[in-house]
């Protein structure tokens, strides 16, 4: 039988009845006998149109198309009054008790680590370094030899090296990175002077751990490299460091030391209040006057630039800023810990 334009109000009466009268498990059947894209009695009617006589074609068309959205809306309408109703029933029938706060979500939160190494980078950001980062997995070439620790050399043994056990092009010499400082000929590799850069990351070491030592550790590694650069201006840079970690009270001290890297080499210590009422001190980083042999490893002109360099341990840092008496917190997962911070 052919459609008319009246048969249409009809049907949109038909269908709006038997929508008003199907709940929740006949609203899909609804669905499928109105609106079922392949035979649904209104895409049916839509697919009439082409057999209407010319003259009434385009207005069939619209009566057509304006009963599938008004079929659309009071589709939508009665699934959310029927969810509606369903929730009321629930709640009256004392199932749910609406009145009830809802369940807080628990919150997570950065790790004291992470706080720390962020604000690390944010005060040397506003010293004018930008950010910089390097593999974990790393090649002995730029955690060895580009800062002169070559294979053979004593000073590799200055941190047990946990090694990689894969040969690649013949050789066994990928290690998972000792400290951040491969970092320096990284960066210096792809960007000329002037240098201001951090470069923040885990390190491993196959360390025997204890109080103030993780066999795997955070660094942030610093440098600096431009005409003119001089110690004082670490010394300044670490010193304001500090002050802006720390606040102004506390007790920084700088001692010589040795890493091949640098001449001289510095180590930063921050003091640390004891419980019999003395101090003592925890060295957070270790620094000095990039070596110039590192320079020209990298490629730069060591006759005309210099600079310097550091890698401070972000775990002692947070120790110092919190007063946490053991490292080994930071990493075994206790919220009891976690959360204080
Ligand atoms: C030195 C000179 C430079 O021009 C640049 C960087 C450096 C630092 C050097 N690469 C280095 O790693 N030195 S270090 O072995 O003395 O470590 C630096 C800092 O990392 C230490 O001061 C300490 O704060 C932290 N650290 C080292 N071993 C650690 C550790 N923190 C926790 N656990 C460990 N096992």
């Amino acid at each position: 039988m052919t459609a008319t334009i009246e048969s249409i109000e009809e049907l949109r009466q038909e269908a709006l009845a038997a929508l008003q009268a199907a709940d929740e498990s006949g609203l899909e059947a609804w669905r499928a006998e109105w609106l079922g894209r392949q035979d649904g009695r209104v895409t049916l009617l839509l697919r009439s149109v082409r057999d209407q006589p010319q003259e009434q074609r385009a207005q069939f068309g619209a009566a057509a198309n304006a009963l599938k959205n008004t079929l659309e809306e009071a589709f939508q309408e009665r699934q959310e009054a029927l969810r509606q109703q369903q929730l009321q029933d629930l709640a009256t029938s004392g199932a749910i008790d609406v009145t009830l706060p809802g369940r807080p979500q628990p919150h997570g939160r950065l790790h004291p680590v992470t706080q720390t190494q962020r604000d690390i980078i944010e005060v040397f950001g506003e010293m004018g370094f930008r950010v910089a980062e390097g593999p974990e997995v790393e090649w002995a070439k730029y955690n060895f030899d580009g800062v002169r620790i070559p294979e053979d050399h004593p000073a590799r043994d200055m941190w047990d090296t946990i090694w990689v056990d894969k040969e690649i092009g013949g050789r066994r010499d990928m290690l998972l990175r000792t400290h951040t400082s491969p970092n320096q000929v990284r960066v210096m590799e792809h960007q000329a002077p002037p240098i201001r850069v951090v470069v923040p990351g885990k390190c491993y070491r196959q360390e025997a751990t204890d109080a103030t030592h993780e066999w795997m550790l955070t660094q942030v590694e610093g440098l600096a490299v431009d005409e003119g650069i001089r110690m004082s201006d670490l010394k300044g840079v670490l010193y304001e460091f500090a002050r802006r970690m720390f606040g102004q009270d506390r007790e920084i001290t700088f001692h010589h030391s040795y890493f091949p890297f640098v001449e001289p080499g510095v180590e930063m210590a921050v003091d640390w209040p004891t419980a019999e009422g003395g101090t003592r001190w925890v060295e957070i980083l270790g620094a000095g006057m990039v070596h110039p042999e590192v320079l020209e490893n990298a490629g730069i002109d060591s006759s005309r630039y210099t600079g310097f360099a550091f890698g401070i341990g972000v775990e002692r840092v947070a120790m110092l800023r919190w007063g946490i008496d053991d490292i080994r917190h930071f990493y075994h997962n206790d919220l009891r810990f976690l959360r204080q911070f």
